[in-house]
């Protein structure tokens, strides 16, 4: 990593008109896999986010603004490019972050960062007005066509489980778009947000385009960002509960929110499903991230046929599931993000013993080598037993663990699973060609896997329904937010 530029692990910086920025208070960045900090993090004032939104609103309305769109495909591209050409400093600093191991990180985390920036790039180039000639009563006619324009200054709020990936997400399509944004990473993990800058200056990006203010949420930098006025839009992902307290923001000045919040997402294996497969997407979907993945499945229904069997072979593969070091090839799961949510989450583990779920297997705290044992490392477990109305079974845990109901047939499945009050995603695992085809559109979620989970194509809508989010990101429909429409109606 390029220290000189002022990014390094052990002071994460705010980046504010193209410049890293220290500020005159601090905050302990705690690697998870140890407890140990690693690098201090500024909490950027109130001053140094006016600073940052007046940097983003003189790009919008200078260079970066004006640039034509050509020029400015071919910087967001060049912004992937060297992501990828980084890749080694992104790593270590997500690792660094979120414990999560190298093997993952490097197979999804940050190639989905580079990506972020390429398929919007591809995105705006293809995209294109439409025209609408219409008769009028005189004979002559008029033709409408439609013509759109960034928003200008979008403030980015984002969360700790895929930092880089869901970051970029969003910063890609609203620079692709010609927006200037101003992020407001996690502040369990800001460090690949402030590295971005790195290369945002590299590529030549006009200042002020990116900006990172480092911080908290209340009464800290993230509501500093969401309530400042000469923000033209926001978007977050984060907790429902979270989403609620920016709306109200937002609420001030009318401006656009688009939302991706929590889920309590289904999966639904049926008696005439590929077990083998089943149970490795299954093993996938309750457990990668350490079980911190939105689109995680924490509840399951087995048709009652296949219930022993496929609780037995779970367990066997939850059982094999080796926690450990980041870097340690032989250990494929990380810690939780912090004390805090290892906190919360071993709140559910109790719960669900207190409401009298059959333990499969885990329920605690691994025993870790001395090294790791002030890392958040916790068992991945699986329950059956509960009742519908157990608070493990309707609410987010957002940990490594899953309940397993059986069920009897297709419509008490599909009941249960639309009965949820998120609307996020859910897998369905089925041979029955006709069935997948049948249940898939009845499933009230922004996205329905069937025989398979987190297979995304970036032109897709993603989003959630109900509680879990508001409005849909992905190749054009990303466009929906982050430009804003006209119609210029010229009667002949
Ligand atoms: P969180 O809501 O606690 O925090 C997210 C961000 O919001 C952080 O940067 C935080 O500092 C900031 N924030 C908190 N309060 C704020 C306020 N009042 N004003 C402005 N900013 C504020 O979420 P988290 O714990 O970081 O992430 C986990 C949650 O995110 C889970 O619920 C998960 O389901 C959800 N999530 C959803 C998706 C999705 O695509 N739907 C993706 C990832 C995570
Ligand atoms: O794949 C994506 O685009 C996406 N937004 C994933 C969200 C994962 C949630 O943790």
């Amino acid at each position: 990593m390029d220290k000189a530029v002022g990014s390094t692990l052990r002071d994460t910086l705010n980046f504010i008109d193209g410049e890293y920025r220290s500020s005159g208070k601090t905050f302990a960045n705690i690697n998870p896999a140890t407890g140990e900090q690693y690098s201090v993090v500024h909490e950027a004032s109130k001053a140094d986010v006016d600073a940052a939104v007046k940097a983003a609103r003189k790009a919008v309305d200078g260079e970066w603004g004006k640039m034509p769109t050509p020029k400015r495909i071919e910087m967001v591209s060049a912004i992937a490019a060297e992501i990828n050409r980084r890749s080694d400093d992104f790593l270590e600093a997500e690792i660094a972050d979120t414990g999560k191991p190298h093997d993952l990180a490097s197979h999804l985390d940050i190639p989905r960062g580079a990506a972020n920036f390429q398929i919007f790039a591809d995105v705006m180039k293809q995209h294109h007005g439409e025209a609408f000639a219409m008769p009028t009563p005189d004979g002559t006619g008029a033709i409408n066509i439609t013509s759109d324009r960034p928003r200008g200054v979008i403030g980015v709020v984002c969360p700790w489980n895929l930092p880089l990936l869901l970051m970029t997400w969003k910063v890609g399509p609203a620079m692709a778009c010609g927006n200037a944004v101003v992020v407001k990473p996690s502040e369990e993990t800001p460090s690949t947000a402030s590295l971005l800058g790195e290369v945002m200056n590299k590529v030549g990006i006009p200042h002020g385009a990116y900006n990172v203010v480092n911080g908290f949420g209340p009464d800290s930098a993230g509501e500093f960002l969401v309530s400042h006025p000469q923000v033209d839009a926001i978007t977050f992902t984060g907790e429902t509960r979270t989403g609620e307290a920016i709306m109200r923001n937002a609420a001030t000045g009318v401006r656009p929110v688009s939302f991706e919040l929590g889920g309590k997402n289904f999966g639904i294996v049926f008696a005439d499903c590929d077990m083998d497969k089943a149970i490795e997407g299954t093993l996938r979907s309750v457990f990668m991230n350490c079980g911190q993945v939105c689109l995680n499945t924490e509840n399951l229904l087995v048709e009652r046929p296949i219930f022993d069997e496929f609780v037995k072979r779970l367990k066997a593969g939850a059982e094999k599931l080796k926690p450990g070091a980041p870097h340690d090839k032989a250990c494929n799961m990380g810690p939780l993000v912090s004390d805090e949510h290892r906190r919360k989450v071993l709140s559910y583990y109790e719960i669900a013993k207190k409401d009298g779920a059959n333990i499969v297997t885990g329920g605690g705290i691994p025993k870790m080598p001395t090294e790791l044992e002030g890392g958040f490392w916790i068992q991945p477990t699986i329950w059956t037993g509960l009742k519908d109305d157990s608070r493990v079974v309707t609410e987010e845990v957002f940990g490594p663990c899953c309940h397993i109901r059986p069920f009897d047939t297709e419509e008490e499945a599909l009941r249960i699973a639309n009965g949820n009050q998120y609307g996020l995603a859910c897998s369905i695992w089925t041979e029955n060609l006709s069935r997948a085809h049948r249940i898939g559109p009845k499933m009230e979620v922004g996205i329905c896997w069937i025989n398979c989970w987190f297979l995304r194509d970036l032109r897709t809508p993603f989003g959630g329904s109900k509680k879990s989010g508001i409005g849909r990101e992905g190749g054009e429909y990303s466009l929906e937010f982050y430009l804003e429409k006209s119609n210029i109606c010229i009667k002949l």
